[in-house]
């Protein structure tokens, strides 16, 4: 369960539908080419904020399907509604998955008493291990280390994907947990983070930068920091220019350049004009052999 994890992309078509052999092809890709450690299914990257139960199911069964033990699997089964989360735990749970993830509630302000209990609820009635996927970016619910620590106390919580530029929290919590699971969330700061002895890593770059990456945290393992560093160089002007073109659009559009039937991103993300859909195939030429 250490290492690179690719928060995987799914293929939808024009209609929204998933596209299955399009989703295969992504897998393979992040498997064949990339040489990611693990997957990290449903995640924001997945879309999965903008797709039904069906398509949940849909999606981690074919993934399992295709990996079949391969690599490890990470199920983001997070939802605001709690007895989806807990369905999907137990469909996950049944079919093989490694590990479930929920992302922290959002939109409505739950204070941390009702987010501890959304976990314990969740983990009661699944039987598996959980990652907390904190973003307070995208959720506006920042945790301090006496939160992490409430719910590292439930020991079927056992890590955290931390997606957060607060590398004095990320150290503290490392240094007080030195038995979790914590996987960075931006790929932009890999190095500076796996600087902190961050087990893992989970990021949307992967599905197509995967190699680098794999390299910048196993140089920063074997404290060879100025070579982490070349590489983290360039994959920052790679991430910032397909920041810049539409995030997700443009790692879609790069597997196509590749081959791969990536399909394009559900409404209301709107697929990228031509100029744009010219800069991704540049940047998928430029810095993706
Ligand atoms: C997921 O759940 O799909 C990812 O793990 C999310 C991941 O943290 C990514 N964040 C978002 O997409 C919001 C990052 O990989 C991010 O895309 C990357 O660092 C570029 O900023």
């Amino acid at each position: 369960m250490k290492g690179i994890f690719s928060a995987l992309m799914c293929s939808f078509d024009e209609r929204g539908n998933v596209n299955e052999k399009g989703l295969r092809e992504i897998i393979r890709y992040n498997l064949d080419v990339c040489k990611v450690d693990g997957l990290y299914v449903n995640g924001s990257t997945g879309e999965n904020f903008l797709i039904s139960t069906e398509q949940k199911k849909q999606i981690f069964e074919t993934v399992y399907d295709e990996v079949g033990g391969e690599v490890p699997l990470i199920a983001q089964i997070g939802s605001l509604n709690i007895d989806e989360a807990i369905d999907l735990g137990k469909f996950v749970t049944g079919m093989g998955y490694n590990a479930i993830s929920a992302v922290t509630p959002f939109y409505y302000k739950f204070n941390f008493e009702e987010i501890k209990d959304y976990y314990d609820t969740i983990l009661k009635e699944v039987d598996n291990q959980l990652i907390i996927y904190s973003i307070p970016a995208l959720t506006g619910v920042h945790m301090n280390l006496d939160q992490f620590a409430e719910l590292f106390n439930n020991s079927k919580v056992i890590g955290v994907k931390f997606t957060a530029p607060d590398f004095y929290l990320l150290e503290r919590i490392r240094h007080t947990f030195p038995d979790k699971l914590i996987y960075s969330g931006f790929d932009e700061m890999l190095l500076s983070a796996s600087v902190l002895n961050v087990d893992g890593a989970i990021g949307s770059t992967f599905n197509i930068n995967g190699q680098r990456a794999k390299q910048i945290f196993d140089f920063v393992q074997k404290g060879q920091l100025q070579e982490a560093l070349a590489i983290q160089k360039v994959t920052n002007d790679l991430i910032s220019e397909v920041l810049e073109n539409g995030l997700y659009q443009t790692i879609k559009q790069i597997l196509q350049s590749k081959g791969v039937d990536a399909g394009v991103c559900r409404k209301p993300m709107k697929p990228l004009a031509t100029e744009k859909l010219e800069v991704a195939n540049t940047i998928g030429k430029r810095y993706l052999q």
